[in-house]
């Protein structure tokens, strides 16, 4: 027996076009986005990749991007289920600043620290900033972070996983994970065994379907599953990573 996971980034948002921390502030997706986001759902339909079950962040960028790709794959009637634990990273005090002046204020060490190490998270933020999410009624009983490294967020996502994304796999139904940019390379580290060195390296491109064949033991099939377009998400990634550069 294998499963059938897809795991999608969100188109551009409103914040990534602007070149501005974003986490846990929930800006919508540009006209580009939603083209990303067409793209994505016009891969799934012509490679026959078929969602039965698909899960999202709280966040409108990817709640936006998995039902315009859904809609275009003529699956926008299957189930759904949100949840924060697939929120993007929580940028602490850097949500909502520019990533090129970051990059120019603290130098490169730090910045690119704070955006892909394993476990050194961003400064705190103060909870009354306007970009918190502290006194958000979105997120009461939340345990709202101040800030997170990729380990806190592996350490979020993975009871989930096994609690409510597991069982799904395990009736044979192919689900797809519609989320961000860090709360995906949590998966993929954890779907891949990969070291703190090997995920720094990983950038996901926005709203290119990555599929992954698991085996009974829910370990991947083909390492680091298939973009359903190679040359895209290549291109993608290039560009994210490149990021707060001038
Ligand atoms: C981006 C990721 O998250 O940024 O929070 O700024 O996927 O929701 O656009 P997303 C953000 P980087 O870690 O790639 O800088």
């Amino acid at each position: 027996m294998t499963y059938k996971l897809v795991l999608l980034r969100h188109g551009q948002s409103a914040w990534n076009n602007t070149n501005q921390f974003t986490g846990w502030v929930d800006v919508p997706l540009t006209e580009q986005g939603e083209q990303e986001a067409r793209k994505g759902g016009q891969l799934l339909k012509d490679k026959g990749v078929l969602p039965d079950i698909v899960f999202t962040s709280l966040l409108r960028r990817a709640i936006n991007t998995a039902n315009i790709s859904l809609d275009v794959a003529d699956r926008l009637w299957i189930p759904v289920k949100r949840d924060w634990r697939l929120n993007e990273r929580h940028y602490g005090a850097l949500q909502g600043k520019n990533k090129t002046e970051i990059r120019e204020e603290y130098g490169d060490e730090k910045f690119m620290l704070w955006r892909r190490s394993y476990a050194t998270p961003p400064p705190e933020i103060d909870p009354d900033d306007k970009y918190s999410q502290a006194h958000d009624p979105q997120y009461a009983g939340v345990p709202v972070p101040r800030c997170e490294a990729l380990s806190n967020v592996v350490k979020r996502v993975t009871p989930y996983w096994e609690s409510d994304i597991v069982p799904e796999l395990k009736t044979g139904k192919t689900v797809m994970i519609a989320a961000h940019g860090n709360s995906l390379r949590a998966i993929v580290k954890m779907l891949d065994g990969l070291s703190e060195e090997e995920i720094a390296k990983v950038n996901i491109p926005t709203a290119i379907p990555l599929l992954y064949e698991l085996d009974e033991n829910f370990k991947p099939i083909k390492p680091r599953g298939e973009y359903l377009d190679p040359e895209a998400a290549a291109a993608g990634a290039a560009a994210v990573a490149a990021q707060g550069q001038k």
